[in-house]
Formats: structure tokens, C-alpha cells, sequence
């Protein structure tokens, strides 16, 4: 993990250049999703033989193998399951928006009608990736919103089914249908449906570059939560903050994958040492300790700020989905942090109480995109309807300045509308 004064940090963003990677995987998925779009089944047939090299007759988990596969998981297991459900359900029923409306004026009545989704898929990863939270993370806010339909597609392992721990997350945040399908194919399944696979109104769900990239091209035709990318941590500590538990919590987040990212921003030279050798202390206990040193050589990083004004500037700049404030007075910090997915506050509150226990999603925005999006939430599930209601004094008082208005635009027809009102004329006022 390397110590990197902040000018330092600096250069070595401005060198960055996007990936040329992309572009292979492009071909490869819009070749998927004009098969999939084409031949439905039978293509989902073909890639889940070559990507997952199982053969498949049917997608759907029926009830019967949903059933049995719950029964395989140990009850201690289940327990957590549930509570992690219920502090998410918690969490998620205060983002409920209901319907409004006011009347401005006597004879105006105006509002917005809020409706949840009616279809919605969720994208499970499968394999070293395949995580029971994000069924709960992300099923739970949707069945919350009031979304009927919640379907999840995830590939299938090479016995063809699917684990049955995200089986049981899924029956206990209310998922509709679990289908065995991955990849690029999923996403497009899931937008243009199949003979088995019902299209959906969105797609949510982390998943491999292929799913991301099929996420992005599909988008327009279907709705989509966002282009995730691999997990990142920032935590700004200064000396009081436990250099072991520091370190830990880095740490946990660079077992996700050789690409996740580890930060730690201090204004002490000498803890920035500390936490470098108990860094490398940690690395080698840990089971996934390639994966962890993957990360923490390539994307660790300990960055020195002089103060908490360049520190809380830095934090900003990188927008980080997960901040942990280590530091005195965690909670004024907090206030002035304007771009992070989450921020855990003090000493006590590590990253894995988020991804696990809390109550909000761990379905955050990276790489940025904290400056412009939200954590995933049950806003994620609902669309709004504007409602416009006027009498016919009201409209006629505002007649003149419609016609003007649309006059002025060229659109004839437009105050033609507003005049037949007007003059209470049934014969087309046009032709006078
Ligand atoms: N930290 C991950 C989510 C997760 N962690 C799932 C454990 N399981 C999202 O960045
Ligand atoms: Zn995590």
C-alpha cells in the first residue's frame, strides 16, 4: 500500500486513461443480445452451455426445487437472513412517497400520482460473486415501493442450479421467479423477454463487465439502476482512529476483487507508517489474501492531506460509494461531505455492518458517480404521473396567455384548443 502525499495523488489521477478493453466486450455483447433478441430460448440455451457449461432444458426454479434448496440451508443462517431483512424493510419503508396534490387557486387542483413498477429483474452474480445480501439489498426496497413481479436471473453452477442461500434470501424478500440464466444474455432477456423470460421494466443488479456493458446498451429500452463498478473504500482517519481496525476495514473491502479500490486519507505521516505495516501484517492471515494483495499493490492507497479542509476537498473530489470518518468529531465531518454512496460514521460503524445489518442498500454508486447518482432505494421503484385538474372559469382566465404562449411557437392547433374553451364555441373556432 503505498503513502502518496496529496500532490502526488493528484498526478497520478490526471494519468489515468479509460480502458480499451471495452471495446472487445462490446462486440461480444451486442452479438448476445442480437441472439437473444432473435432466438429467444433457444440462445439462452446455447450461452448458458458455453459460459456456464451446463445444458438446460428449463430456466425457471420451479417451487418444488425452491423448496428443497431452503431446507439445505442451517437454520442460524436463515435467523440472519431474516433480521438483515426486516433492519432493510425498516430502513426502506421511510423512503415511501405517497401521492399528492394542492389547489393553488379555487377551480386549480394540481398533483403528481406515484406508481410502483410492474415488472422488475434483478441480476444476481453467480460464482466467487454470488452474495445472498444483494437478493435482500436489492429485492427488498422494490417489494417495499410495491413492485408485483420481482424476478431474478443469476447463472446457474455447473450442476445447474443456483446456491440455495440467494434461494432463501430471495423467498424472504418476496422475489416472484428465479430464472438460471447469466450474463449478457440475462440483461437481454430480461429487456426483450423470451418464450420463458417476461421482459421487465428495469433491470437492477451488480454483475461482470459483460453484464455492466449489456446494462449500458440496453438502457433506453428498459430502465436500469446503474453501471457499477468494482467495490471502493475511503476511510479518513487521524491518529486516534485504531490503526487495526483501519486496516481491517480496508482490507475488507480489497477481498471483493483484484480491482476494488482501498483508500486511507490521514493528515499524520507517521500513522500513514503504522497502518502501512499493519496493512501487511493483516494481508497474509486473510483466506483471500491473493485477491487482498492484488487489490491493496495495485489500488491501495494512503494519502497524506494537511488539514481537514484538503482532506473533506479530496473525500469530494473522489466521491467514494463507502466513507468511513475515523476521526474526532466523525459527525461535523460528516456534514460537509457532499459526494459519497455511504458514510459510516465513527469508530464502531465498519463497512461490513452496511453491506450486511443496517437497513440501507450496499447497492451504491462507484466510481464517481456519487457526485450525480443515490444509493439504490425504494425511489429506485416508483414513477411519478403529474395530475393537472382546472374548472372552466380558471381555464378561461388563463386562456389568453396559452394562446400566446402557443401562438408564439408556431402551434395553431395547440391554441385552437384553448380558444374553442374559451368562446365555449362546440363549432371549430379555427374556421371563424
Ligand atoms: N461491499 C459490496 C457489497 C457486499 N459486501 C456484498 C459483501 N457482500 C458493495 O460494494
Ligand atoms: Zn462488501
Amino acid at each position: 500500500m503505498k503513502i502518496l502525499s496529496l500532490h502526488q495523488w493528484k498526478q497520478q489521477q490526471a494519468k489515468k486513461t479509460s480502458s480499451s478493453r471495452n471495446k472487445q466486450v462490446d462486440q461480444d455483447v451486442l452479438r448476445i443480445i442480437e441472439q437473444v433478441q432473435i432466438q429467444g430460448d433457444e440462445a439462452l440455451k446455447q450461452y448458458t452451455l458455453q459460459f456456464d457449461q451446463v445444458n438446460l432444458n428449463s430456466f425457471e426454479v420451479t417451487s418444488d426445487e425452491w423448496e428443497k434448496a431452503i431446507k439445505k440451508v442451517n437454520s442460524t443462517l436463515l435467523d440472519a437472513l431474516e433480521i438483515a431483512a426486516q433492519n432493510i424493510q425498516r430502513y426502506q419503508s421511510e423512503m415511501i412517497e405517497f401521492d399528492w396534490s394542492i389547489t393553488p387557486e379555487t377551480g386549480v387542483k394540481l398533483g403528481q400520482q406515484v406508481t410502483p413498477l410492474d415488472r422488475v429483474g434483478i441480476y444476481i452474480p453467480g460464482g466467487k460473486a454470488s452474495y445472498p445480501s444483494t437478493v435482500l439489498m436489492d429485492a427488498i426496497p422494490a417489494k417495499v415501493a410495491g413492485v408485483k413481479e420481482i424476478i431474478i436471473t443469476s447463472p446457474p453452477n455447473k450442476n445447474g442450479e443456483i446456491d440455495p442461500v440467494v434461494l432463501a434470501a430471495a423467498k424472504i424478500a418476496g422475489v416472484t421467479k428465479v430464472y438460471k440464466v447469466g450474463g449478457a444474455q440475462a440483461i437481454a432477456a430480461l429487456t426483450y423477454g423470451t418464450e420463458t423470460i417476461p421482459s421487465v421494466d428495469k433491470i437492477v443488479g451488480p454483475g461482470n463487465i459483460y453484464v455492466t456493458r449489456a446494462k449500458k446498451w440496453v438502457y433506453g429500452d428498459v430502465a436500469i439502476d446503474m453501471i457499477a463498478g468494482p467495490s471502493e473504500i475511503c476511510i479518513f482517519a487521524d491518529s486516534n482512529a485504531p490503526v487495526s481496525y483501519v486496516a481491517a476495514d480496508l482490507l475488507s473491502q480489497a477481498e471483493h476483487d483484484e480491482e476494488a479500490t482501498s483508500i486511507c486519507i490521514t493528515n499524520d505521516r507517521s500513522y500513514a507508517k503504522l497502518l502501512q505495516e499493519e496493512v501487511n501484517r493483516q494481508i497474509p492471515l486473510l483466506e483471500r489474501k491473493e485477491i487482498i494483495d492484488a487489490s491493496i499493490s495495485q489500488n491501495g492507497k494512503i494519502i497524506i492531506c494537511e488539514n481537514n479542509k484538503e482532506a473533506i476537498d479530496t473525500i469530494n473530489q473522489l466521491a467514494p460509494e463507502h466513507l468511513q470518518l475515523m476521526t474526532t468529531d466523525p459527525e461535523q465531518i460528516s456534514t460537509k461531505i457532499k459526494h459519497a454512496g455511504a458514510i459510516f460514521i465513527g469508530n464502531y460503524s465498519s463497512e461490513p455492518l452496511g453491506d450486511y445489518l443496517a437497513g440501507p442498500s450496499h447497492t451504491l454508486p462507484t466510481n464517481g458517480t456519487a457526485k450525480f447518482s443515490s444509493p439504490l432505494g425504494v425511489y429506485d421503484f416508483i414513477k411519478k404521473t403529474s395530475l393537472i385538474q382546472y374548472s372552466k372559469n380558471k381555464l378561461e382566465e388563463a386562456a389568453d396567455t396559452i394562446i400566446t404562449l402557443a401562438e408564439a411557437e408556431g402551434l395553431t392547433a395547440h391554441a385552437n384548443a384553448i380558444r374553442i374553451r374559451k368562446e365555449n364555441n362546440h363549432a371549430q373556432s379555427i374556421f371563424k
